[in-house]
C-alpha cells in the first residue's frame, strides 16, 4: 500500500512537469527554438555540455551495473576477492586523461563564445559623418514594466521593443528600482539590468524565424524582482531593416506633429486623459527623456500586441477596448504591486472610460 502511494505519487509529479514544461516549446519563447545567431551560438553549448554529461553519467551507470551484477557475492561465493586494481597505472591514466580531455571539449568553445558574443567594438564604429553605424538601444527595466530608447535616434517607446532582423542590435541596459533582468529566451540572453551599472551586449533577429512567429517575440524579467515579477513581460516586435527606418521616421514625425484626436469622442477621451492626471505618469510624446516619466510612454499604445504586457488583444473572446478598460479598473489585483493608481467608478465614470478608451486605442504611429 505504501509502496503504491509513493509510485503514485511520483507519477503525478512527472504528470506536473510534463505539463509544466509542455508549455516551454513554443517557438516565440523558447531558448530550444533559437531565433538569431546569438541564440544559436549559447544553443550550440548547451547541447555540446549536454552531451558530454550524458555520455558521462551513461558510462558510469554501465561500469555501476556491471560492478554490482558481475561482482554479487551470491554468484562468486563467500570467499572469493576479485581481482584488486588499486595502483593500475593503465586505469589511473585513463581517469585522469579522459576527464581532462572532456573538460577541454567543453571549456576551448565556451571560452572562444564567450568572448566571441562579448565583443562590442562594432557599437563603436562611426561613418564618415561621424553616426555611429550600429543600432544602440536603451533598456530600462521598471517595477513591472520596460523603456526602450533609441538615443541616435531621439525616441523613446515602452513594452513593446521594436527592432530590425538580420543585423546586430546592441543593448544598454539599467535597471530603475531594483535588479532586473532583460531576456528574450529565443533571441539569447539573458542580461542583468543592474540600478548601479549599465551591462551591455547584443543580440541578432533572424527574419526566416520571426515570420514564423508573426514577428513577435516574447520577452522576460528573468530576475525576481517581487511580486508581479511573472508578469514582467514585453514583447518584441521585429521588421526588415527597411521598415525599421520607415517606423523610425513615422516616430519622429509624431514628435513634430502631435497626435491629434479624429473624431469627439477621442477628443473627449483626451480631455478625460488630461483631467485625470494620466497625463503626469504618461508621455504621448515619442521624444521625452527615457526615465523621465513614470509609466509606459504610450505614444505607439494603440498598436501594442498586449495591453501592459500580458492582456492579450489579440485574444478572440477578448478585444483590445475590454482589455483596457479591464486594465483601468482592475490594475492592481491584474498585476499586484504594480505603480498605476486604480480608478474605479467614482473616479472616472463609465462615458469617461469608453472615451479614454477611444482615445487611447487611437494612439498609432505606423499602422493606419
Ligand atoms: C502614478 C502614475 C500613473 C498614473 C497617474 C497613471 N498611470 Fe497608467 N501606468 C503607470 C505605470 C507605472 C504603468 C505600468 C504598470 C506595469 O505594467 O507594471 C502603467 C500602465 C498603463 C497602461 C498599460 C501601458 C502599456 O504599454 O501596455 C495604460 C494603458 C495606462 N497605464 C493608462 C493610464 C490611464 C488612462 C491613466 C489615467 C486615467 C493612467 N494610466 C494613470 C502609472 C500611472
Ligand atoms: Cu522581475
Amino acid at each position: 500500500m505504501k509502496n503504491g502511494l509513493k509510485k503514485w505519487r511520483l507519477l503525478s509529479l512527472f504528470t506536473a512537469l510534463a505539463f509544466i514544461l509542455s508549455g516551454c516549446g513554443e517557438p516565440f519563447v523558447s531558448a530550444l527554438q533559437p531565433a538569431g545567431e546569438v541564440a544559436r551560438q549559447q544553443y550550440n553549448l548547451m547541447i555540446l555540455s549536454a552531451v558530454i554529461m550524458v555520455v558521462v553519467i551513461i558510462v558510469v551507470a554501465i561500469v555501476y551495473i556491471i560492478a554490482i551484477t558481475k561482482f554479487r557475492r551470491s554468484k562468486i561465493g563467500e570467499d572469493v576477492i576479485p581481482k584488486q586494481v588499486e595502483g593500475s597505472h593503465t586505469l589511473e591514466i585513463m581517469w585522469t586523461v579522459i576527464p581532462i580531455i572532456l573538460v577541454l571539449v567543453l571549456a576551448v568553445p565556451t571560452v572562444y563564445v564567450t568572448f566571441a558574443l562579448a565583443d562590442q567594438a562594432e557599437m563603436e564604429e562611426v561613418d564618415e559623418e561621424g553616426n555611429r553605424t550600429a543600432l544602440v538601444i536603451d533598456v530600462r527595466a521598471n517595477l513591472y514594466w520596460w523603456e526602450f530608447a533609441y538615443p541616435d535616434q531621439g525616441i523613446v517607446t515602452a513594452q513593446d521593443l521594436v527592432v530590425p532582423t538580420d543585423q546586430n542590435v546592441y543593448f544598454n541596459v539599467i535597471g530603475h528600482d531594483v535588479k532586473h533582468s532583460f531576456w528574450i529566451p529565443a533571441v539569447g540572453g539573458k542580461i542583468d539590468t543592474n540600478v548601479e551599472n549599465v551591462n551591455t551586449f547584443y543580440l541578432n533577429f533572424d527574419s526566416e524565424a520571426a515570420e514564423n512567429v508573426d514577428n513577435l517575440f516574447y520577452g522576460k524579467c528573468a530576475e525576481l524582482c517581487g511580486p508581479s515579477h511573472a508578469l514582467m513581460d514585453f514583447k518584441v516586435q521585429t521588421m526588415s531593416g527597411d521598415e525599421f527606418e520607415e517606423w523610425v521616421t513615422a516616430m519622429q514625425e509624431v514628435a513634430e506633429e502631435e497626435q491629434q484626436p479624429e473624431n469627439e469622442l477621442q477628443a473627449r477621451g483626451q480631455e478625460v486623459y488630461q483631467d485625470q492626471g494620466c497625463i503626469g505618469c504618461h508621455a504621448v510624446d515619442p521624444t521625452q527623456q527615457i526615465g523621465s516619466s513614470t509609466g509606459p510612454n504610450l505614444t505607439t499604445f494603440g498598436e501594442r500586441s498586449y495591453v501592459a504586457g500580458i492582456l492579450d488583444n489579440r485574444d478572440p473572446d477578448l478585444s483590445q477596448e475590454d482589455n483596457i478598460k479591464d486594465w483601468i479598473r482592475n490594475s492592481d489585483s491584474l498585476k499586484p504591486g504594480n505603480k498605476m493608481p486604480v480608478y474605479n467608478e467614482d473616479d472616472l465614470s463609465d462615458e469617461d472610460l469608453d472615451a479614454l478608451t477611444e482615445y487611447l486605442m487611437s494612439l498609432k504611429v505606423f499602422s493606419e
